[in-house]
């Protein structure tokens, strides 16, 4: 009988498998990856009998593996928190899925195990950028201001590493951070012996200062832009600093061109803060799509962008 763990690579997936396999140890195989492959269930290859843990990935966009793996006699235990229109239901399927905001993976995993490694569920819960769910939770179980920062910038850190467009743009694996969390029954404890969180944290704010080196431009009275080069460190920073940008100045919208060395941009948009609307409609008239709020380009031709920097200078953002 083989075992497979799989999650998505960002702190809430990992922490979520941390947790189970704290609590269960046992050999498995780790599937995983960077934060935007979220497909991964299809590279199981298990057979009747097996076991399957799946955590943070969502269960709509891993429907059809799913079915087959069920339909072999595989058994499932799926964790998450991503929206999905139907469970299917199935007597080898264990599903604690739960779409409340205000919970993520690492919650779900940590509300079925009682608590047990309820450190690692908050990081994974930074990481999710549920900061003030996890503050709470944090205070209650008695953890002081300084341990919570501790465990805030740990999450944001192990979720800052899954960014990139290829596993060569990440500072380490998934399978290895993987492999040093899960030697620590308690987060402050990987923070003590190894230099890992500091790595990634240290990391983190040099892209930031890197890419705030680079000029920021004014578009009329409601919108800045800021282009970045094909570099490993831009394509980790540019959906963080398009958010920070957007905080720093929440009445303007903010839009981040990565040259992707392919002729044209990767886009990162954010519709102004305080008109948190209409950033997914301007982003599908150059192809692209997101969320009200949110929203992206995978490639915009380099010869688009004049249009689209005309256009993003008289756009009306709110609904
Ligand atoms: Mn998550």
């Amino acid at each position: 009988m083989q075992r497979f763990d799989v999650c998505n690579g960002d702190a809430d997936g990992l922490c979520a498998v941390v947790q189970w396999r704290l609590a269960h140890p046992a050999e498995a195989v780790l599937v995983t990856g960077l934060k935007r492959e979220i497909a991964l269930l299809q590279q199981v290859q298990a057979t009747a009998g097996d076991e399957v843990l799946v955590c943070d990935l969502s269960m709509q966009r891993n429907l059809q593996p799913l079915r087959a793996l069920l339909a072999q006699g595989v058994q499932v235990r799926y964790f998450d928190h991503h929206k999905v229109d139907d469970i299917p239901q199935h007597p080898a399927l264990q599903a604690h899925i739960d779409f409340d905001p205000r919970v993520c993976t690492s919650l779900l995993m940590d509300r079925h195990l009682g608590g047990r490694f309820r450190a690692w569920a908050l990081v994974g819960a930074y990481g999710d950028n549920l900061t003030a769910v996890a503050d709470a939770l944090a205070t209650d179980m008695g953890l002081d201001a300084a341990t919570r920062r501790q465990l805030r910038l740990l999450g944001e850190a192990i979720n800052y590493n899954a960014y990139g467009e290829a596993p060569a743009d990440q500072h380490i694996s998934p399978q290895r951070l993987y492999a040093l969390m899960q030697r620590h029954a308690q987060p402050q404890q990987l923070l003590r012996d190894e230099r890992i969180g500091d790595e990634l944290d240290a990391l983190r704010h040099a892209d930031l200062q890197q890419a705030l080196a680079q000029p920021l431009h004014v578009l009329g009275a409601r919108a800045r832009w800021m282009q970045l080069p094909d570099a490993p460190w831009s394509r980790r920073v540019i959906g963080g600093l398009a958010n920070d940008l957007a905080s720093a100045e929440p009445g303007m919208a903010h839009a981040v061109l990565q040259d992707d060395g392919r002729g044209g941009y990767v886009v990162s948009l954010r519709a102004p803060k305080n008109a948190p609307g209409g950033a997914d409609a301007f982003c599908r008239r150059f192809g692209g799509g997101g969320r009200a709020g949110a929203a992206g380009i995978d490639h915009l031709p380099k010869g688009d962008r004049e249009r689209f920097l005309a256009e993003l200078g008289v756009a009306r953002w709110g609904d």
